[in-house]
């Protein structure tokens, strides 16, 4: 024991200059594993800690000006709000540019992530579209690796973004029929599959019915991590790719209104991926389509998994949410919503 505790203020000590990154419950994680003759590092998942450490998190509820995270309070709005439902009108197209880059995203104060993009975000923008709807998708590749854009639903095969690998500085238009109503995802389908997506090549797809769903707050969250060390598993994980974003800066929503969470699961290495709420319970709908909702405070996501979430918050006050992977909610995934009258 007297041991590890060494070695865990030597990489405290070594990563000092570092800003603050919640890294210590994972340290602890790791000695307490080993201590106990399981050494948790030894499952293929050594995270080299010493890159990304940092000092005193404590024991502090982290929220507010407690919680690092990179930013201002309004960085992250074009992903946590989608743009408004519309109800159906034969013959609309709906327009979306979307371009590829390569970036280094900060995803914790002084920790940055060299990343494969589209529009300069991992996730990426929101794409939103009606039944019926004629989505068109210009894509440009401005990176410097081969990619496309995989939509999940029903399209032809031609439009599927699996055969047309688009060359850097090329380009390729995606159009179909938007369908079947439903909550979907989009990313890059270029091989190797696990890194173009782990880079950051993804978002979300709504498709609304065509009598669009009642009215409601609503936002979008798309889970991920970030391997920042390039060992092969995440360091961090967040919701719309800054860890501890929505701790800093918790969403508002009002008690009187319906809030409804379009919820996905785009995290690379780890099998899954889950959003539980504190203090209260929501309806979920898998994938968003079908008329049963489960009454629950968790759900859990394969990658690739989403659903639509509703709460009617019955408190006020901060309500915490995170991941139920307890390693995950440490390593950045956990935020807060603040319920106002
Ligand atoms: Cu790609």
């Amino acid at each position: 024991m007297a041991k590890i505790r060494l070695t865990r203020r030597k990489l405290l000590a070594a990563a000092a200059p570092l800003a603050a990154v919640p890294l210590v419950g994972k340290l602890a994680l790791d000695a307490q594993a080993q201590a106990s003759g399981h050494d948790h590092s030894s499952h293929g998942h050594p995270r080299s800690p010493a890159s990304h450490v940092h000092g005193a998190m404590g024991h502090a509820a982290m929220v507010g000006e407690e919680a690092p995270a990179v930013g201002g309070p309004n960085d992250l709005d074009a992903l946590l709000f989608p743009p408004p439902a519309l109800p159906y009108e034969p013959g609309r197209v709906r327009e979306y540019a979307l371009t590829a880059t390569d970036v280094d995203l900060e995803v914790a104060p002084g920790v940055f992530f060299s990343g494969w993009v589209y529009n300069g975000t991992a996730p990426g923008p929101v794409i939103r579209a009606t039944e019926g709807d004629i989505l068109r998708v210009r894509f440009v590749n401005a990176g410097q690796h081969p990619h496309t854009i995989h939509f999940h639903g029903i399209h032809p095969t031609n439009m599927d973004g699996v055969f047309e690998i688009v060359p850097t500085g090329g380009e390729f238009t995606y159009e179909f029929e938007a369908r079947p109503a439903a909550f979907h995802v989009y990313h890059c389908h270029s091989m190797p599959l696990k890194k173009h997506i782990h880079k950051g090549l993804y978002g979300a797809f709504i498709i609304d019915p065509k009598e669009p769903r009642p009215p409601a707050k609503e936002l979008v969250m798309v889970m991920n991590g970030f391997d920042t060390d390039g060992d092969g598993s995440n360091n961090f994980y967040t919701v719309n790719g800054r860890s501890l974003y929505y701790a800093r800066y918790p969403i508002k929503v009002k008690r009187s209104e319906l809030v409804r969470v379009y919820l996905a699961n785009l995290t690379e290495f780890d099998l899954v991926n889950s959003f539980h709420l504190h203090a209260d319970f929501f309806r979920y709908q898998p994938t968003g389509t079908g008329d049963t909702w489960e009454y629950t405070d968790t759900v859990m996501q394969c990658q690739g998994q989403r659903g639509v979430l509703e709460i009617e918050f019955t408190g006020l006050g901060l309500h915490m949410f995170h991941a139920h992977q307890s390693e995950f909610a440490e390593l950045g995934w956990m935020g807060f919503f603040d319920v106002v009258d």
